[in-house]
């Protein structure tokens, strides 16, 4: 087998040096006009777009490189069923505080609802034909949906993490897949959260106790590694 590692923090990942199409997927995390988009969750709540709207043109870059190079890609969607039969009281109380309630009517269609404007991933991102759509009613991308089965039925070994947002969706999803086995890479330029400074931290906290969660690398970096 030949070797390839990306330059990454605290190590060069994979572990294992096997790096390939075949048994590597990239998840593109919840890139919804209601994170990133005017008049979505995110905006309604009053945060500043422009940091979950960072990571849309390198991961756009991504996404070309490794379709070109036939790697796995799968996309997730954070969203409840119209009747909100799978949104728990306290999560729509909680939001229902900030101002955005989720179910409830916003300039995007229904906050957070499957099917509405808000909810669909921007067009720049959009998924192609043979792209899985994971659609999950929670902040990590395993509970609840049929992501694993997914990744085991392709073989796949090696996860490359993008999207937002990098302290919620993408970290939980991140300890998810540590937990159960998969060999984890966070690219941060591909990440935005809706604080500077929790994106920052969110990255510091993977590169402690050597690497606890996986590795942090840059789009950049993992392209030119792929050749
Ligand atoms: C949040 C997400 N932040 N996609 N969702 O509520 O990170």
């Amino acid at each position: 087998m030949t070797e390839t590692r990306i330059a990454s923090s605290p190590y060069a990942w994979p572990y294992n040096g096997d790096l390939r199409p075949q048994n590597t997927a990239l998840i593109v995390i919840d890139m919804q006009t209601d994170f990133c988009g005017v008049g979505g969750y995110v905006d309604k709540m009053g945060y500043d777009l422009s940091l979950t709207r960072a990571p849309i043109a390198p991961i756009g870059r991504l996404l070309a490189a490794m379709r070109r190079r036939g790697f796995h890609i799968i996309h997730t969607r954070e969203g409840h069923r119209a009747d909100l039969s799978d949104l728990p009281a306290n999560k729509r109380w909680r939001s229902r505080q900030i101002g955005a309630g989720i179910g409830d009517p916003g300039p995007c269609g229904r906050i957070l609802v499957r099917g509405e404007p808000g909810w669909e991933i921007i067009p720049e991102l959009a998924p192609i034909a043979g792209e899985p759509v994971i659609d999950k009613p929670g902040k990590g991308s395993f509970c609840a949906t049929d992501l694993e089965l997914i990744l085991r039925v392709r073989g796949v070994d090696n996860i490359v993490l993008t999207g937002i947002t990098t302290d919620v969706c993408v970290h939980t999803t991140m300890r998810e897949a540590n937990d159960r086995g998969f060999e984890c890479v966070l690219l941060e330029d591909c990440c935005g959260a809706t604080d500077r400074g929790n994106h920052e931290h969110a990255i510091k906290m993977i590169k402690m106790q050597g690497g606890v969660f996986g590795a942090v690398s840059t789009s950049t970096a993992f392209i030119e590694a792929i050749g």
